[in-house]
């Protein structure tokens, strides 16, 4: 078990307050000591929340494998009956996430204003695997799965009372923040939108953060980020998992610095990345003064539909955009394989990028609530299963397109509306999730491909790709240009396939 060492100094159902002067560690523990007749050697004293037979204690005395609240699980030790809220339950990620934890005991909460429906609809377009309204779904999931879900509509960003409100009262130990716009070409379509988008996602985290402070600061706080933070520098300096390594060097000149620990550069494609980017800044800033804990997740590009739970019952199915604004890649390619347009792949297609599948994403959320942070620990894990040239992804879907369902796939290259890198290296490291939190991907790139298909194949779905297809094509430049983007080329998948064994053969001599 990755966490069974982690004592009640990472437990949020440690009450430190006011034992700890957190501004000089220890400096209290002078009063404690007169004041409890206790040993010399003792740093902090806690309580526990849960226990509170315990009294005063030292909170590295106990770890999880001892203690009687964290039970064995498939993902680590997992606290008993663990209150969880997840902000932005209603979305994608959200409400996969609140019915995988759900099933697993955990007590969900969750929080959410209908901002992503509405999004899309503003954009006129729709999810193409129909979902229910929120109170359908909170009856399937009861039904269905016997999942009680506490919900609450709240906009955090503007509604900071009520927030606080529903946190006191649910006083949730891990706090998982989705409720963020997540669109780089939504925040690029004009000031307005890119305004909207920085403003909601920026300063929505900022008003949790001091809520955080003031409610529950010891429960963790793990917030989606984002791999395009750091951009694809073209020096090939690998990507980091948010800090630099104990052992990197600044040299300038006949100097050396140790870069050990500080933040890496990052370099965000588009307005919305640099949402995320500032949301760093000050997560890591709160963590900072405040002692606040928070798993920062770079998540790469996500794509699929599977967990057993989304697949229960049609009514618990989570939304699945494919419009240029908030399908992501590998969701669009599968839709536009199933109604016959040539797979979109923007510039030359050789860009590469780290992808998850959602039910791998599902694992990696739960170990990292299973495993919470230090008080004061900002921590970062790259959430990645691979990483691909789009190139090599379309592929894969059009063959898996022609010859497991019969669809006559092509490739097209078109123009590129992004201002985004085509040809550089690619190192991300992602050694976080799988060595210090025993993630094992368990879904192949393939497989989560076929699942889609098979969703999207149903004529009722098909009806609603064909329905929104002109939401296809993007129109939404970079550049502020107004117009649909040209086709450059169109191939067959063989020759395509032919040119990736020539471009591995050249690279080989
Ligand atoms: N692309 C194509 N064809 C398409 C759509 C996209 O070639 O039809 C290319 C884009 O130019 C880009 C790459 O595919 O190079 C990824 O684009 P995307 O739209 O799938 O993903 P992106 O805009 O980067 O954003 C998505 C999520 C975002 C998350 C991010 C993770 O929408 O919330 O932060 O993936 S990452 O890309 O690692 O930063």
């Amino acid at each position: 078990m990755h966490n069974k060492l982690c004592t009640c100094w990472n437990c949020p159902a440690i009450n430190l307050a006011g034992k700890v002067d957190f501004r000089a560690c220890g400096q209290s523990a002078k009063d404690l000591k007169e004041k409890m007749g206790l040993q010399d050697s003792f740093q902090i004293m806690a309580e526990c929340k849960r226990r509170p037979e315990l009294g005063l204690y030292d909170p590295m005395s106990i770890t999880f494998e001892e203690c009687p609240e964290w039970r064995e699980s498939p993902f680590g030790y997992l606290l008993k009956d663990m209150r969880v809220m997840i902000l932005g339950i209603d979305g994608y990620l959200g409400w996969t996430l609140a019915l995988w934890l759900g099933n697993r005991g955990l007590q969900v909460s969750g929080v959410d204003n209908y901002n992503r429906r509405i999004w899309v609809k503003e954009r006129g377009a729709h999810t193409v695997v129909p979902i229910s309204r929120m109170s359908e779904r909170l009856q399937a999931a009861k039904e269905v799965l016997n999942i009680d879900i506490n919900f609450r509509e709240i906009d955090i960003a503007n509604e900071r009372e009520r927030l606080k409100e529903f946190i006191d009262e649910v006083k949730p130990e891990a706090i998982i923040h989705y409720a963020e716009c997540p669109s780089a070409p939504f925040s690029m379509i004009d000031a307005d939108h890119a305004i909207y988008v920085q403003k909601n996602n920026v300063l929505g985290t900022l008003g949790l953060l001091f809520i955080m402070r003031d409610i529950v600061p010891e429960s963790s706080l793990l917030k989606l980020g984002t791999m395009g933070e750091y951009g694809t520098p073209l020096t090939g300096r690998p990507l980091f998992e948010g800090m630099f390594p104990s052992d990197a060097i600044l040299k300038w000149g006949d100097r050396e610095w140790s870069l050990g620990g500080e933040l890496t550069p990052r370099d965000p494609p588009s307005f919305y990345h640099a949402s995320k980017v500032q949301d760093t800044f000050n997560i890591a800033e709160a963590c900072k003064y405040w002692w606040l804990r928070s798993h920062d997740i770079m998540q790469g590009v996500i794509y699929g539909v599977h967990t057993d739970q989304v697949a229960a019952d049609p009514r618990l199915r989570t939304r699945f955009d494919i419009d240029e604004w908030f399908g992501t890649v590998i969701n669009r390619l599968v839709a536009q394989a199933i109604i016959g347009i040539p797979l979109t792949l923007y510039g030359t297609g050789e860009q590469i990028r780290g992808f998850i599948a959602l039910e791998d994403a599902m694992q990696c959320m739960t170990r990292l609530i299973a495993h919470p942070p230090e008080p004061g620990q900002y921590a970062v894990a790259n959430q990645i299963s691979g990483y691909y040239s789009l190139r090599e992804l379309a592929i894969t879907i059009a063959k898996i397109g022609k010859e497991e369902f019969n669809l006559p796939v092509k490739i097209q290259r078109i123009e590129n509306p992004r201002v985004e890198s085509e040809r550089h290296p690619f190192e991300p490291i992602f050694e976080n999730l799988p060595k210090r939190f025993g993630f094992v991907p368990c879904v192949r790139l393939e497989e989560e491909v076929y699942r889609t298909y098979k969703l999207l194949i149903q004529p009722e779905i098909r009806r609603r790709i064909e329905e929104k297809k002109h939401h296809i094509i993007p129109k939404t430049w970079w550049s502020g240009e107004k117009r649909r983007v040209e086709t450059l080329e169109i191939f067959e998948i063989e020759e395509e396939i032919n040119r990736s064994n020539e471009r591995l053969e050249h690279s080989r001599r």
